[in-house]
């Protein structure tokens, strides 16, 4: 079956273990975290091939990175950078309030230039998946973005985009224009309602109804409204599908976003309705946020159907 190819900035990720202020945090994990490595993890748990092409450093960070998408199944396409791999530090300062900062200026991640794609890999995808974040890296990292999504065009390759908005990266000035033309080349889109009326130039007044059928007027056939505890809405080939999310204890809403997408593109590379698509990536997205991490909480295939009848000890 051809498979994702997604490329994109994966880096470390130091997450407190204490819930307060950083100061007083006493233990710390240490993982990984990236929106397109991310989905590839979650599409490969799903038993659907997956490609991730990225740059990391030459470092330990890095080394780790490519072990873990290696363990996962992901075939990790990486050139090494002279520069270090970027960071991210995690905590939640109280009740739901997580807070995530970037320590990704100049990294490795950012340095992804468009001659890292290898020849025919992407013209070869089942689907190519890219996100806003990458955009907003640096402007050779945007190009790479624009320049595999021409390409997959080119090849008839469906084209999937992930707005996900990163307001530490740029302005809302900034990046509208960028996403707005990045979803106007693509065959599937994913937003979030915020990120939905930022390309739109919407107000706050639309229906997530509203804003699917905008961005699918842009050009995807499929476009699809993340809206987190309150399900999902999307338009699909014409038609409008809604879904509540399941019930889920939320652990860390992290990385929620990009298994409802590897739910989605799972099921769409296996050739499943739009209907069974949705079920899949609300069913990841309530995976993904009982479990602390960007990555871990991603299901596999059989816990899937077990999530129907989930019983407190499975013996
Ligand atoms: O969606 C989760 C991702 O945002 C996270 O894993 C890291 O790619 C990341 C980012 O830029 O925030």
């Amino acid at each position: 079956m051809p498979g994702l190819v997604t490329l994109g900035e994966t880096m470390g990720l130091v997450t407190a273990g204490e819930i307060g202020s950083l100061e007083y945090a006493r233990t710390f994990t240490y993982g990984i975290g990236g929106a397109e490595s991310n989905v590839a993890i979650g599409v490969s748990r799903l038993g659907v091939p997956a490609t991730w092409i990225g740059r990391l450093g030459a470092d330990a960070t890095g080394d780790m990175i490519e072990r873990r998408l290696r363990s996962e199944g992901v075939t990790a396409l990486v050139v090494r950078d002279g520069s270090f791999t970027g960071l991210m530090v995690k905590h939640r300062r109280f009740g739901s309030a997580l807070s995530v900062d970037y320590h990704r200026a100049g990294s490795a991640g950012s340095r992804l230039r468009p001659g890292d794609i290898p020849q025919g890999c992407v013209e070869a995808a089942g689907v190519l998946h890219v996100t806003g974040v990458t955009t907003a890296l640096s402007p050779s990292a945007c190009d790479t973005v624009f320049g595999a999504v021409t390409r997959a065009r080119a090849a008839g390759v469906p084209v999937s985009v992930d707005v996900n908005y990163r307001r530490k990266l740029w302005s809302p000035e900034a990046a509208g224009p960028t996403l707005r033309r990045l979803v106007a080349r693509a065959d599937v889109v994913f937003a979030g309602v915020e990120e939905a009326q930022l390309v739109l130039g919407a107000d706050g007044e639309s229906s997530a109804a509203a804003l699917a059928e905008g961005l699918a007027a842009l050009g995807p056939a499929q476009a699809v409204i993340k809206d987190g505890a309150r399900g999902c809405t999307a338009r699909i080939e014409g038609t409008d599908h809604r879904l509540a999310a399941l019930p889920a204890e939320v652990v860390d809403p992290v990385g929620a976003g990009d298994a409802f997408v590897a739910g989605y593109l799972a099921e769409l590379l296996a050739g499943r309705s739009a209907s069974e698509r949705l079920r899949t990536a609300v069913a990841a997205g309530a995976y993904a946020v009982s479990v602390p991490g960007d990555c871990e909480g991603l299901p596999r295939r059989p816990e899937l159907a077990a999530l129907a009848s989930v019983q407190d000890v499975t013996r």
